[in-house]
């Protein structure tokens, strides 16, 4: 027998366990050892029932990506397919019983709900996530979660894809039994788990019938009932996942199992599934699933025995309680870390806790915290004036305004105040790293930590690693970005790191794209249709004007000869017209955040266009789209050659996690090689002859192109 799965007996139960490190993936003779063991338990007359488990951290996360994403590149491969051991599960003749703990996701979920019964530990959790990976359960998962819980629940849980605590599937139906250890005085979870599902399953065995969750249709409902719940699942879908094609893929296969006999229920899933797993969107999503996970594993770093032995983090201070300093602060309490939010005055102090305040009050507004546990977070954070306070921190964030000297300064005191080995980070976004280093006697000890506002909520961290930054603080910097529950990804110091740098000309191209004779509405709809969560205009006044115009002084930009300058950016900010915060910028703002097209700034554009000599026309959405985009994508291409970023599909998760790239296309890097590189080569070199040395083609995308190569080849090529 293989070794994925092991029996053992305990009393009149055969107890299966399912142990495939890490997440126990149904691969690796996982299916067949099942399978075996299943026909070995009905063999033994000693065993009246059978209990199935997982070793390790979890019950089983789904089918192997692996798999899946093989089988989404090739299509001669055939993806994963276990309704064999789903079949041979429901029809056993003897009760099966699946013991949760962790999480049961995807196939791990179909598996369980193949099961007689289901029963799990409380902090357990379920869910379908396949449409984050742009596919839709194909293990008669659209069959038979319906029956289960019903159709409109079912709806919800697999268009939305989220994880649902055990309590709620208990209350649906879909969990039978929760085993509750708390009365235990002794024993491991997992010995409780085993020890609960054993006794359930010794209890159950005497009873029967057992149901098989196929044979069930009392909460399929009729065509009339099912009509409106599945027009509202298309309208979730919009509402939750625009653009993508998973969802309506799903709610065909759900429909299916309200419409059809079991049977070719699953078997309309089982073409619908084929469909999704070859669609360019789940080959998107499968990258930017690997791509988020291999962020975490960086060469030189994470394999270095300085990594092995890394100091405990538990306390942090911060410096600035403004609100990125706030947000952070926010960030660290939510991961359970003592915070000391330090500023240079109490009134800055209060602002920044009332701040903190406001920010937790929403959350529990929102639903998503109680007050409880907004009480257990704030008492975690201390306030400081000054820099003493931070003497007993294992890492320092600064996080004060722009401005070098002024962050010179601070390391400078810091040296002589932060514990010996404390990391001494700084939350800049634009400069440089070495020169903020320069002012300390332990420049090994500071790196970049990039956290994107609102700090408590964005994923991205970019870790700046500057020219002296220590092997330990960079593996610690990213065991802090996990920690924080955020995606870390080292990137090398550079005027405005990865993010920002590639922003820039994407931004600008847009306002050229405005002054050449396309409106900001224009191109922010032409962006938001491509599928970025908000359109590059709407960005703007979002984060103030005034920030890239400080930006274009501090950098001194569009200095050479021949470049050209944004215009119209300059005269909003004069106009004090700066996003937002002063209710107009590109857009105007009547009391909420809705961005309204506003005629005086068209006055603007045609005023200072006319001025200097713009002969303004009409500008096509193709030419938008083009522009923009690839104004990131050969950015990007230049980074990647700088070794700024380590790989394309770092770049990926930087604008997927950070500035709301769609994941169903996988990140810039990603869908230049979808669209392909020698598409995106000429048009490029088009613009670069039409609109001058901006867009000066990337040398690594013309190498790229000559050799037939894409990014994902470039990063294969570094990551053997
Ligand atoms: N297959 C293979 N590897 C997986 C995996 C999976 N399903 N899930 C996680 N891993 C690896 C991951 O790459 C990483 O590897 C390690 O496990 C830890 O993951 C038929 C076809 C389970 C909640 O979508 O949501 O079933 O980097 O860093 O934060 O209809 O992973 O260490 O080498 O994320 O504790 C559906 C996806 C599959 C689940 C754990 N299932 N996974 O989170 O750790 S499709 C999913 C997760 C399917 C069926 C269809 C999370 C997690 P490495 P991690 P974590």
């Amino acid at each position: 027998m293989n070794n994925t799965v092991t029996t053992s007996i305990v009393d009149d139960v055969a107890v299966v366990q399912i142990d495939n490190p890490p997440v126990n993936a149904l691969s690796h003779g996982v299916p067949e050892g099942l399978m075996a063991a299943i026909a070995e338990a009905e063999a033994n007359p000693a065993v009246r029932a059978i209990v199935i488990l997982g070793a390790g951290r979890t019950f089983v996360a789904g089918a192997d990506i692996k798999d899946l994403e093989a089988a989404a590149w090739n299509s001669s491969v055939e993806p994963p397919d276990i309704h064999d051991l789903l079949a041979r599960v429901e029809d056993a003749t003897k009760p099966v019983v699946i013991a949760i703990h962790g999480t049961a996701l995807g196939g791990g979920l179909e598996l369980a709900m193949a099961a007689h019964y289901r029963v799990a530990v409380p902090d357990a959790r379920v869910g379908l996530p396949e449409a984050n990976l742009g596919i839709i359960p194909g293990a008669e998962g659209t069959q038979r979660l319906p029956r289960l819980v019903g159709v409109e629940r079912a709806i919800d849980m697999i268009v939305t894809g989220k994880l649902f605590p055990v309590s709620d599937a208990h209350e649906w139906g879909l969990i039978d039994h929760i085993i509750d250890s708390a009365g235990r005085s002794s024993g491991s979870a997992a010995d409780a788990l085993r020890a609960g599902a054993v006794a359930f399953a010794h209890d159950v065995a005497g009873r029967g019938p057992h149901q098989k969750t196929r044979e069930r249709g009392d909460k399929l409902g009729t065509p009339a009932e099912n009509a409106p719940l599945f027009e509202a699942g298309r309208q979730l879908a919009k509402k939750v996942r625009p653009n993508q094609t998973a969802p309506a893929t799903a709610l065909e296969a759900i429909e299916a199992a309200t419409t059809m006999p079991f049977d070719r229920g699953r078997r309309r899933e089982r073409e619908l599934a084929i469909g999704s797993v070859r669609s360019p969107q789940c080959r998107a999503l499968v990258h930017a699933f690997m791509a988020e996970r291999a962020v975490a594993k960086v060469p030189g770093v994470t394999d270095a025995p300085a990594a092995a032995n890394l100091p405990a983090v538990e306390e942090v201070a911060i410096i600035g309680a403004g609100t990125m300093g706030s947000g952070i602060a926010m960030a660290c309490a939510n991961a359970g870390l003592r915070v000391v939010l330090t500023d240079a005055s109490q009134e800055r102090l209060d602002a920044g806790f009332a701040a903190l305040r406001k920010n937790y009050d929403s959350s529990v507004k929102r639903g998503r915290l109680t007050s409880a546990d907004v009480e257990k977070r704030l008492a975690l954070v201390k306030g400081a004036v000054g820099y003493d306070a931070c003497a007993s921190a294992d890492v320092v964030i600064e996080a004060v305004f722009e401005q070098m000297a002024l962050k010179q300064q601070i390391f400078a005191a810091l040296d002589g105040v932060a514990k010996p080995g404390a990391m001494l980070a700084t939350n800049t976004s634009m400069l440089d790293i070495d020169a903020i280093a320069s002012g300390t006697r332990r420049p090994e000890s500071v790196v970049g930590l990039h956290f994107f506002s609102p700090a408590h909520v964005m994923r991205l961290v970019e870790i700046v690693r500057g020219s002296a930054t220590s092997v330990a603080t960079i593996a610690s910097a990213l065991a802090l970005a996990k920690k924080l529950g955020k995606v870390g990804v080292v990137v090398k110091n550079s005027t405005g790191f990865v993010g920002n740098r590639m922003m820039l000309p994407y931004m600008y191209e847009a306002q050229f794209l405005v002054e050449d004779g396309a409106t900001p509405e224009q191109v922010d709809r032409v962006l938001t249709t491509f599928g970025m969560a908000m359109g590059i205009f709407a960005v703007d006044d979002l984060g103030g004007l005034d920030v890239a115009w400080r930006i274009r002084k501090e950098l001194n930009q569009f200095s050479e000869p021949g470049a050209r300058r944004p215009l119209v950016a300059d005269a909003l900010v004069e106009m004090n017209r700066l996003g937002q915060k002063t209710g107009k910028g590109w857009y105007k703002y009547e009391g909420g955040r809705t961005p309204i097209p506003d005629a005086d700034t068209t006055a603007v554009i045609d005023r200072v266009t006319a001025g200097a000599g713009i002969r303004r026309r009409r500008v096509e959405d193709d030419e938008i789209r083009e522009r923009t985009i690839y104004a990131l994508i050969n950015e990007g291409a230049r980074l990647l050659e700088e070794g700024v970023a380590m790989r394309a599909a770092d770049i990926d998760v930087i604008y997927l996690t950070g500035y709301g790239f769609p994941g169903f296309r996988g990140g810039p890097m990603f869908h230049a090689d979808k669209v392909g590189l020698p598409k995106i080569l000429e048009r490029v070199s088009a613009f670069h002859r039409e609109l001058g040395e901006r867009w000066k083609p990337a040398p690594l995308l013309e190498r790229l192109v000559k050799e037939g190569r894409t990014f994902r080849d470039y990063d294969a090529g570094l990551m053997p």
